[in-house]
């Protein structure tokens, strides 16, 4: 790969500042989704304890949900530590170091029509800040219709909104993230899918090299509809820039960080470090 510093052009990161959203062409090679696909195929087979089934449909079809599995797949730590994602996500982004959250996959059974609800990432995070993203990065084609959409320009609107409760996806007592609209003075969750038309939405056909980008505070959901011969694998990865600290939130979390980051050493407000949240990325020093 060329120069990254090349590669990321003023056009992409112009885009992820106002769009929230930057689809990404070719920038991660064929030997990474080589090796990201046998490591998912093995973490599918032996899910790690966050392992969730959100959906099974009528014909069997599932959607799969796991996250936080780097340090177990070699596959998975080799790409969080030594592809050019975490440089990627710090040139779009525009800051000056980066550090590693977390990895989640997303697996949908050939056909699968479930479509992920419609939500934030940040509200959701033990962090906040502006200075995140996520690189939604499928391991196989995917068409615009089935990939993942994003409301044009939402991670900039200044509301706070009651988010979806994933955990009732699982029904699992861990998931259960639950926002109380009235006492916290939430505006309840627009809905999107049912007014399409008032929203500008993005999506991409997508092949093996792209990655969506986007910032964690963007409207996001959809993927699902899958044609009846596709399957759909997603790996994705978290990044946290500059202005980002730690922080827990009442409502829960999920994934919830709060007591691994307290076992670390990291209280709300802390800056995220160390080896669970490694700096990947940090921006030559200009020369004068
Ligand atoms: O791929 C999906 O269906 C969901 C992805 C998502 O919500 C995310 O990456 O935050």
């Amino acid at each position: 790969m060329s120069n990254l510093a090349d590669v990321i052009t003023h056009q992409h990161i112009f885009d992820f500042a106002t769009d929230g959203v930057v689809c990404l062409r070719q920038v991660i090679n064929p030997d990474w989704i080589e090796a990201l696909t046998a490591g998912l195929a093995r973490n599918v087979a032996d899910p790690s304890p966050r392992g969730r089934v959100w959906n099974t449909d009528e014909h069997g079809r599932v959607t799969f949900y796991d996250s936080q599995v780097w340090q177990e797949i070699p596959e998975y730590r080799d790409f969080v530590e030594n592809s050019p994602m975490a440089e990627l996500a710090g040139r779009v982004m525009n800051v000056e170091a980066v550090n590693f959250f977390f990895d989640a996959i997303f697996t949908r059974s050939t056909g699968s029509q479930f479509r992920t609800p419609f939500h934030q990432d940040e509200p959701y995070w033990s962090v906040e800040g502006f200075d995140t993203c996520s690189a939604w990065m499928p391991l196989v084609p995917v068409a615009k219709r089935s990939a993942l959409e994003f409301v044009r320009g939402s991670h900039a609107w200044d509301v706070r909104y009651a988010q979806t409760n994933f955990g009732a996806l699982t029904g699992d007592e861990r998931d259960q993230v639950v926002y109380d609209q009235v006492e916290d003075n939430l505006e309840p969750f627009p809905d999107i899918e049912g007014n399409r038309e008032q929203y500008e939405i993005l999506s991409w056909d997508m092949e093996p090299g792209d990655v969506a980008i986007f910032n964690a505070r963007m409207i996001h959901g959809g993927s699902g509809l899958l044609h009846p011969d596709r399957d759909l694998k997603v790996f994705n990865t978290q990044w946290l820039g500059d202005d980002v600290r730690v922080m827990f939130r009442p409502e829960g979390m999920d994934p919830d960080h709060s007591q691994v980051m307290t076992e670390h050493g990291l209280a709300p407000g802390d800056r995220v470090g160390g080896p669970l949240y490694p700096e990947l990325w940090r921006r030559e020093p200009v020369a004068v």
